[in-house]
């Protein structure tokens, strides 16, 4: 009854330092674990920076050397940050329209339906790689038939069975990318590169390559962590019947839920920033031009704040998570994964009752000194109508 639990491998060093440390590529960083220490770094932009010079070097494992292109907002630095950040937000507040959650409706429907009469699916590929390439056409209003190049690409753009950090594989994605851009500068439509290639920004229009930025950002932010996102549902209510059951009967705590579900799966374990200046953190000096990380995974386990916290408490009241990030840089496709998860959760509970697990294989992230399950490589289920 606990293959859907992700266990909190960081409590003791939550509690006994605050930090803790790993070897990336020769570029150690100091993860900073408690809630309160997160939230106040992710709001110092002056001293933990996400625009530095190295392209690349916030995310961990560090993409210096795979990715030339800065990532757009995310990797720009306050005042620059605001005006990318306002003019890409009224497309990513898109989620909140009737019409677009239709078309979300239409193919998770889709896809659950088409599950129901399988005797077994494997959820990552099968069903939440299906459904995140899908929801991503709506996303950049594309057409359809691009769901199907994306889903070849597999759940990570970056990362492969072969490599963690896998340069061929981020060439596809940048070459799809260039293309798409060629392609709607000859021929715009009403597709997200067409609206970013018409946009003016401090008086001038966006280059080519901040409109490859945006679109990197796009792809590569929404993808891992939103298969994750639904696999990890899946298996929960695999073990949790009884939840399901509780939400289709009381609908009104849907939102609440979600919010629940996303605080313990926290699909972005952590995300880095370069220390500006020589400072110090829980009394532990840190050099200048070196790296920590955000850990939102261990804040959103912090007991000082969340009781029970590794307790799933799908009615949870008080629930400040950092799952999408806090601060400046909170997670610009929000709207789009929280919306998508509830008409996930809409169509489960009137379609499913029981899904049974059939097969598993986790998947554990190596932070050194830290074993974090994030989700599963495997996970092979029969849902019940
Ligand atoms: C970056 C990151 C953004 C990074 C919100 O997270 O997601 C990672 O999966 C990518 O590898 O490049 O986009």
């Amino acid at each position: 009854m606990n293959k859907s639990a992700l266990p909190d491998p960081f409590e003791q060093a939550r509690l006994d330092k605050g930090f803790g440390e790993m070897n990336d590529q020769n570029d150690p960083v100091k993860i900073l674990l408690r809630l309160k220490d997160v939230r106040k770094s992710a709001k110092n932009w002056k001293a933990f920076q996400s625009g530095g010079e190295e392209v690349g070097r916030i995310v961990v494992p560090s993409e210096v050397h795979i990715r030339d292109t800065r990532q757009i907002p995310f990797e720009v630095d306050p005042p620059q940050h605001a005006s990318y950040r306002n003019l890409v937000e009224p497309w990513f507040k898109r989620p909140l329209e009737k019409e677009y959650q239709d078309k979300l409706k239409a193919i998770v429907e889709t896809v659950i339906e088409g599950a129901l009469k399988e005797d077994v699916i494997e959820v990552v590929e099968e069903f939440s790689l299906v459904i995140q390439s899908r929801a991503l056409t709506v996303l950049l209003n594309t057409p359809f038939s691009e769901s199907k190049t994306w889903i070849d690409w597999g759940t990570h753009v970056f990362r492969s069975e072969e490599s963690a950090l896998d340069g061929d594989k981020a060439n596809i994605l940048y070459d799809y990318i260039d293309n798409e851009i060629d392609r709607a500068a000859a021929n715009p439509t009403d597709d997200l590169y067409s609206k970013l290639l018409a946009s003016e920004i401090d008086g001038r229009k966006l280059t080519k390559e901040e409109v490859k930025g945006v679109m990197i950002l796009t792809f590569a932010g929404g993808r891992d962590t939103v298969i994750n996102t639904i696999t990890n549902t899946i298996a929960y209510f695999a073990e949790h019947p009884e939840s399901l059951k509780r939400i289709k009967e009381n609908p009104e705590i849907t939102n609440t839920a979600i919010e629940e579900l996303i605080r313990y799966f926290a699909p972005l374990t952590h995300m880095g920033r370069v220390v500006t200046k020589d400072t110090e953190v829980c009394e532990h000096a840190i050099e200048a031009q070196s790296r920590v990380s955000l850990c939102w995974a261990s804040a959103n386990r912090d007991a000082k704040t969340f009781e029970n916290p590794n307790d799933v408490v799908i009615d949870r009241q008080i629930n400040p998570h950092v799952s999408f990030g806090f601060g400046t840089h909170n997670c610009l496709g929000a709207t789009h994964a929280r919306t998508l998860m509830k008409i996930i959760l809409g169509v489960l509970v009137n379609k499913v009752t029981t899904i049974d697990i059939l097969d598993h294989e986790d998947n554990i992230e190596d932070l050194d000194q830290f074993k974090r399950k994030v989700g599963f490589h495997v996970l092979k289920v029969k849902f019940n109508a």
